[in-house]
């Protein structure tokens, strides 16, 4: 892997980062990301499963898929990748994370704020109330669960295609990836938006965008520069090279 001065540079010396992250941050720690041979939706389009209109076609089919899904995520455990990141945070001013990712290991690698732009797996609300259920909803074979208050429908409190982001959240994420001097897109295809329009718009704005991934990628044409590799592997060099002219603040 080969950093560029101007890179070097910046983790030494900015205040101001912004890190947008996708599934291949997790897939070291064993989460199968979404694309690709290997990914989750090589046998499944995705319309077939996250999309509101698949989830009302066909409830179960969606809850077994989730169902999997939870189960692998509960026992991943964070990796490198994720623990650099906090290692960032806690080394730079102005520091925002961004996730597309559902698996909650940002949080459970000790980041203190995270910016879910795709909800949450741990999460289930029922569709007719509007109520969240406190526990983390598991459903059995051939079956979607259901609503304690009014027996209405159980769903993930996941992004689906075709639904809105979290308005606030998607803001506030706008907001730092224009206003931060380095962005860097970690483990995302870029193929979805409006996520993967933060860097471009970082870009616009000024910003040295650097992507971490182990492919070329849609946006890799687009960003200042890329470093091939694994994330597990790369960003835990970016915390050294941080910290090597800092001091880091202790977790509060
Ligand atoms: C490694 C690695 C290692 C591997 N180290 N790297 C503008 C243009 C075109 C279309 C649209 C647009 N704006 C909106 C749309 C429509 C749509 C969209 O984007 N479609 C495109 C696919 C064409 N977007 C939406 O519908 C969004 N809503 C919206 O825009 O609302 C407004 C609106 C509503 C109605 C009408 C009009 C507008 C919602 C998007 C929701 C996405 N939801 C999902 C599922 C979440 C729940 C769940 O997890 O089950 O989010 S889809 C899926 O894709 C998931 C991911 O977060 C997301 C992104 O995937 P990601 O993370 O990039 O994963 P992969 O697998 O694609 O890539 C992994 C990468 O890692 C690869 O590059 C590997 O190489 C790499 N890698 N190992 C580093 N170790
Ligand atoms: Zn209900």
């Amino acid at each position: 892997m080969t950093i560029s001065a101007r890179l070097e540079a910046l983790l030494k010396a900015t205040d101001s980062v912004c890190v947008l992250t996708g599934a291949g941050i997790s897939a070291e720690s064993g989460i199968p990301t979404f694309r690709g041979p290997e990914g989750l939706w090589a046998r499944f389009k995705p319309e077939e499963l996250a999309s509101f209109d698949a989830f009302i076609r066909n409830p179960a089919l969606v809850w077994e898929w989730y169902t999997y899904r939870k189960t692998v995520m509960h026992q991943a455990q964070p990796n490198p990748g994720h623990h650099a990141l906090v290692r960032m945070e806690r080394l730079v001013r102005e520091f925002t994370l961004v996730t597309q990712n559902v698996d909650n290991l940002h949080a459970r690698a000790g980041a203190a704020k995270v910016l879910e732009l795709h909800g949450n797996i741990e999460r289930s609300y029922c569709i007719e109330c509007r109520e969240f259920t406190s526990e983390i909803v598991l459903a059995t074979p051939g079956q979607a669960p259901t609503c304690s208050a009014c027996g209405g429908l159980l769903r993930p409190d996941v992004v689906w295609f075709g639904e809105v982001l979290p308005q606030l959240v998607l803001q506030e994420a706008f907001r730092a990836s224009e206003r931060c001097e380095l962005f860097l897109t970690i483990g995302t295809s870029g193929l979805v938006y409006p996520a993967a329009g933060l860097p471009l718009r970082a870009r616009e704005c000024g910003a040295y965008v650097v992507e971490v991934n182990t492919e070329p990628t849609e946006l890799s044409h687009r960003c200042s520069e890329t470093l091939h590799g694994k994330a597990g592997e790369i960003l835990p060099h970016l915390a050294d090279m941080m910290s090597a002219s800092r001091k880091e603040q202790p977790s509060s």
